[in-house]
């Protein structure tokens, strides 16, 4: 539904549209204008969307496997026809490129559907025997019921899918609740999802902000399980109010991913994936490098083409497809990046290209927009805050180090534990040093190289468990134990 210049949003419920009467804005962040307005969602929205799930958990959880696995794959088809659409729409709400979008977001919204529709179809239970008692025992896996799943505003229906597939396809029927600043592409889905065959209820979308909407759905008593992706402070509120009814929990959270490079590196590969690493998608990704360690001999090298290559990643309009970065998600979020710039200024380090040094060019509709250079920072301490928090924008360290397990301690010296990336041509210490690492995902000699079947997820405050093919299923399944004396 279209009001003049702006999309007006509306609950998905129990296969229905339901108007909220209480709306609020969400801007397109390379205007600053209201692109849309949603529904601030509370308790009563939510309790109406989870008695709609609870409704259709017993038809959905009784379908075989392969029946639930065509519906995803419908689904897959109907966005993959509209891919278009869901980029343009992405790119308004995020701000990210349509480049990016088309590239990476819609392609892979579609691909998490089909990879749980096939992956559900191949899980295998255990069993042992246990001769000396006369015993065979074995498991089984049964869908959980309601699942709660809250997503951020970085890889908005990317993130989103990435829970409902894998939910939906063991059987389970989901409430999700989008970022509020990014909400657009998730209601575009529901449009998709009577098309694609999902029987009412088993995939809701409620819309609202974390305090009202989210809290409501992580405090729903016939919630038993939440799947969160979003910041650790977050994460922390989520896990107390859960805790009065032991719910299960899923926590993907932020990280501050070091990327080590020894002077045996290919440095051509290095630099221009370590460009990638620390700037995609404007750095607004859990996975993204914001730590970069280099062995001292090669570092004057580094450090002078890893400038030159951070200044020639484009920064501007993101329907502009010589653009490799679009505007950041708020005005909020920019005062925060850029504010990290300027305590490393005070703390006396050294800014070598991006905010400050460069100046960025932008017509006229994009002036109010929220845009910032990559940034490159040297001569900052492992203890500040740059190397300590999660800045989640385009803004990189760069640091000198001397000996391999100085490097590793000085990477596992944060509190964060998400991903690293390795650049070594020496087999050995590449697998030495990998093993070494407190991190969930190494990458050696490349960056963000995903198959969706293994274990996705982070140590320390990076989160609590893990999501990918079988770990996924496991998280939305309840398994038991059965014990045949023969
Ligand atoms: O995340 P929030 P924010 C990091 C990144 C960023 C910071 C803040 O450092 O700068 O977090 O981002 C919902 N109960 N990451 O504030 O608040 C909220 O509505 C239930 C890393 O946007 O964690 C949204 O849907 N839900 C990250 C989701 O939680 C609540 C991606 C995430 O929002 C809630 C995003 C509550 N009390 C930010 N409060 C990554 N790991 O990818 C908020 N929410």
């Amino acid at each position: 539904m279209s009001k003049d210049k702006y999309l007006v949003l509306e609950n998905y419920i129990g296969g229905k549209f339901v108007p909220c009467f209480k709306l609020i804005d969400s801007f397109n962040p390379s205007t600053g204008e209201v692109y849309c307005k949603i529904p601030d969602s509370g308790p009563e929205e939510v309790d109406a969307a989870v008695r709609a799930a609870k409704e259709a958990f017993p038809d959905w959880s009784a379908k075989s496997p392969a029946e639930r696995s065509k519906v995803l794959n419908k689904l897959a088809d109907l966005i993959e026809a509209r891919l278009e659409e869901f980029v343009q729409a992405e790119s308004k709400d995020q701000g990210k490129t349509t480049t990016f979008a088309r590239n990476v977001d819609v392609p892979r919204s579609a691909y998490n559907f089909r990879f749980f529709a096939s992956s559900v179809l191949h899980h295998t239970n255990d069993c042992s025997q246990m001769d000396h008692m006369g015993c065979l025992n074995y498991t089984v896996r049964s869908p959980v019921g309601v699942a709660g799943l809250i997503s951020p505003w970085n890889l908005p229906l990317y993130l989103l899918t990435w829970k409902i597939a894998p939910a939906v396809a063991a059987g389970n029927t989901v409430v999700a609740k989008p970022s509020e600043m990014t909400s657009v592409t998730a209601w575009m889905m529901c449009r998709l999802l009577e098309e694609a065959g999902f029987p009412p209820g088993v995939i809701n979308i409620v819309f609202g902000t974390g305090p009202r909407a989210g809290d409501a759905l992580v405090s729903h008593p016939d919630v038993p399980l939440i799947s969160f992706t979003g910041s650790t402070a977050t994460a922390r509120l989520i896990t107390e109010r859960s805790a009065p009814y032991c719910k299960r929990l899923s926590l993907e959270l932020g990280g501050k991913n070091p990327a080590i490079i020894f002077a045996d590196a290919d440095m051509e590969q290095c630099i221009s994936t370590t460009v990638q690493s620390s700037f995609s998608n404007q750095g607004e990704i859990c996975l993204c490098t914001s730590r970069i360690f280099v062995e001292r001999s090669v570092y004057p090298e580094f450090l002078g083409r890893f400038v030159e290559a951070a200044r020639r990643w484009k920064t501007g309009v993101p329907s502009d497809p010589s653009n490799d970065n679009g505007a950041l998600i708020s005005k909020e979020h920019l005062q925060k990046v850029k504010g990290y710039v300027a305590l490393a200024l005070e703390e006396g380090a050294q800014v070598h290209c991006g905010e400050g040094v460069d100046k960025l060019i932008l017509p006229q509709q994009n002036a109010g927009g929220y845009f910032m250079l990559p940034t490159v920072i040297s001569g900052v301490k492992d203890s500040s805050a740059l190397m300590q928090e999660e800045i989640f924008g385009p803004v990189t360290c760069v640091t000198p180090f001397d000996e391999e397990e100085e490097v590793i301690s000085r990477a596992n010296g944060v509190r964060y534990g998400l991903s690293a990336t390795v650049w070594s041509r020496d087999v050995g210490r590449v697998h030495r040093v990998a093993r070494k690492l407190q991190a969930g995902l190494v990458w050696t000699n490349c960056w963000l190289v995903r198959d969706l079947n293994l274990p996705f997820g982070g140590m320390k405050n990076s989160g609590i468990g893990r999501e990918g093919g079988k770990d996924s299923y496991h998280f939305f399944t309840e398994v038991k134990s059965i014990t045949i004396k023969h």
